[in-house]
């Protein structure tokens, strides 16, 4: 990790966002991350989405696992809260966090080993609680950091650059995260820019979980001619299945036309919308079933489906479903805190 802050350098006509900040105002700490990694591309999708939404930085919260992924979250938002936490566990600090204040943005960062290995636990029940965070897993099918051993999510039979082919079969978070209920579901690619900042600003939108899982090429074990987790296999087999446009109706005029038929308007908890652009008239993403049946046959094609895939704006988050009080614990005055010794007799005696 590193936490050597990249230098600002003021200049002339820089672009600002509606609260006046430069875009270096979302900036972190210079990436230690290989050249070429997948994962910094990632980093600078996420510094254009907070600086285009305008949010504050102090208004943010990134919490990540371990691997080379979740160095990431170093890496933007350098004025932000932030919690490097341990290998698998970022989705219980993050329920915690959400817990104590629910007005912060809350960004988590992991990788393909660090929630589908060890953390698959805490990734399954942050879904099933439907916390209000951005998961995003940027996926290259390898252990990066610790030299490049196959993850969970290798296909079957993927060859390594060196050593054995993979025998097991892949856990795809898609699937996953369709089958467990998760109420916002995308794919995209480092590489795609323009895909991912959108998808980016949706999901930290969206009132509940919403996961990104980013294919994110490791350029120094997993790029290699065989691989399919590498740029030249993504830009080869990548299907787009809905596109999203992500409108803020209070900051950008509506030029765009949508087709209708082709479109689906979603409109999010904050008054902002998403209008997703369909690859074929059959494709609903507010469909779980079909969604599944789109991932799963495009898979066996091998191709790789990106875009907002599923999405549900009916489903109570975690506040809403245990009817938490909506201001920050930090902000309750010490009585409502601490009610006293009477009040926790009378609670206790709701259970005896
Ligand atoms: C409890 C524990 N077990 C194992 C490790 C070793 N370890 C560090 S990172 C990592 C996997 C990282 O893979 P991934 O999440 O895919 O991140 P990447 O480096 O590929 O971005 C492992 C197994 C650890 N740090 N802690
Ligand atoms: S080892 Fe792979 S995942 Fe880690 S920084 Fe290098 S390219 Fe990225
Ligand atoms: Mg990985």
């Amino acid at each position: 990790m590193s936490f050597i802050r990249k230098p600002k350098v003021p200049h002339e006509g820089r672009e600002l966002n509606a609260l006046g900040r430069p875009r270096s105002d979302y900036d972190g700490a210079m990436s230690t991350l290989c050249a070429g990694c997948g994962h910094d591309s990632v980093t600078a999708a996420m510094t254009r989405a907070f600086f285009e939404l305008s949010i504050p930085p102090h208004r943010a919260v990134k919490i990540s696992g371990i691997g080379c992924s979740s160095k990431t979250t170093a890496y933007f938002l350098g004025q932000s809260h932030g919690n490097n936490t341990a290998h698998g566990r970022m989705p219980s600090i993050a329920t915690g966090t959400q817990a104590a204040n629910s007005a912060l943005h809350c960004i988590g960062v992991s990788g393909d080993g660090d929630t589908l290995s060890i953390g698959m636990g805490q990734f399954a029940h942050a879904i099933r609680r439907n916390l209000d965070m951005l998961y995003v897993i940027e996926n290259n099918g390898v252990y990066g950091l610790t030299k490049g051993q196959f993850s969970a999510s290798a296909a079957l039979g993927a060859v390594p650059k060196k050593g054995e082919t993979n025998v097991q079969v892949p856990i795809d978070p898609v699937k996953l995260a369709l089958s467990l209920g998760a109420t916002f579901i995308a794919r995209s690619f480092s590489g795609d820019k323009k895909q991912l900042v959108p998808l980016i600003k949706a999901g930290l939108s969206h009132r509940g979980f919403a996961l990104i899982d980013v294919l994110s090429p490791c350029v120094t074990f997993n790029d290699h001619e065989d691989s399919t987790m590498s740029y030249a296999y993504a830009y080869q087999n990548l299907q787009p299945a809905a596109d999203a446009d992500f409108i803020d109706p209070d900051r950008e005029e509506i030029t765009a036309e949508y087709d209708e038929g082709q479109s689906v308007d979603v409109t999010l908890h904050d008054g902002s919308r998403i209008v997703l652009k369909k690859a074929g008239d059959d494709y609903d993403p507010r469909d779980r079933a079909r969604a599944f049946d789109y991932v799963m046959s495009n898979q066996e094609d091998g191709r790789i489906v990106t875009g907002l895939l599923y999405i549900d704006e009916t489903r109570p988050d975690m506040h809403e479903a245990n009817k938490t009080v909506g201001t920050p614990l930090v902000d309750l005055p010490f009585d409502d805190l601490c009610p006293g010794s009477g009040a926790l007799a009378e609670l206790q005696d709701r259970y005896r």
